[in-house]
């Protein structure tokens, strides 16, 4: 089986990402027998639509976890939802800002997250990582990135799983900040990926039986 997991860049007054780091964890990995692939994504709409759409076409992943750094959440937000909205607060890295824009003018309104949400947030709170299902991964980056993929999946007709996971700041990153910042140790997120890896996995080869 194989995972695509995706990170973002430094974007803004951010001080640095996070997902960066847990990219290069990850790329070249394996998790039991899920071979990983990491990919860093550029903060800016135009480049980053070509290079997620290319990378699914490339790699072909049977798991595809998109992350992005949510400042100010206070814990790991399991995405359940992406929608076919750009609303940019800011512009991207590119200087484009967005506003009022569909992602797809030919895609649905919604797509919910494949992943399986509810039990690897579960999974995540019994093995003591702060966690919270989320019904809004914004109308940025995150939200665009986890749209294409979904979209992609469907168009091609894939069995893809696919969703997105937002995480806060390491303690570095945080205390890079002039205003205080929630964070997280990065030796947590690894562990909370690899627990959404095995569920989403667990979750594939269900899917996949069930269709006999
Ligand atoms: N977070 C931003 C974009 C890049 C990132 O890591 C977002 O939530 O849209």
């Amino acid at each position: 089986m194989k995972a695509l997991i995706t990170g973002f860049e430094k974007w803004g007054e951010e001080p640095g990402n996070p997902t960066e780091r847990l990219v290069s964890i990850f790329d070249g990995k394996k998790v039991n027998d899920i071979e990983i692939y990491g990919f860093l994504l550029p903060v800016a709409f135009n480049r980053a639509r070509k290079e997620i759409v290319s990378k699914i076409e490339e790699i072909k992943p049977d798991i595809i976890i998109n992350t992005g750094l949510a400042a100010s959440r206070l814990v790991i937000s399991i995405e359940r939802v992406a929608v076919n909205i750009i609303d940019a607060r800011r512009p991207d890295n590119d200087g484009v800002r967005p506003i009022d824009e569909p992602i797809d003018p030919e895609g649905p309104f919604a797509y919910p997250s494949t992943l399986p949400t509810r039990r690897i947030f579960e999974r995540l709170k019994s093995s003591g990582i702060p966690a919270k299902l989320s019904y809004s991964a914004g109308t940025y980056l995150c939200n665009f990135v986890m749209y294409l993929s979904l979209r992609t999946v469907d168009k091609l007709g894939m069995q893809s799983l696919a969703g997105f996971i937002h995480v806060p700041h390491t303690p570095d990153l945080a205390a890079k900040k002039d205003k205080p910042a929630p964070s997280m140790s990065i030796d947590l997120m690894e562990k909370a990926l690899k627990i959404a890896l095995e569920e989403s996995a667990a979750h594939y080869l269900d899917k996949i039986k069930s269709q006999g």
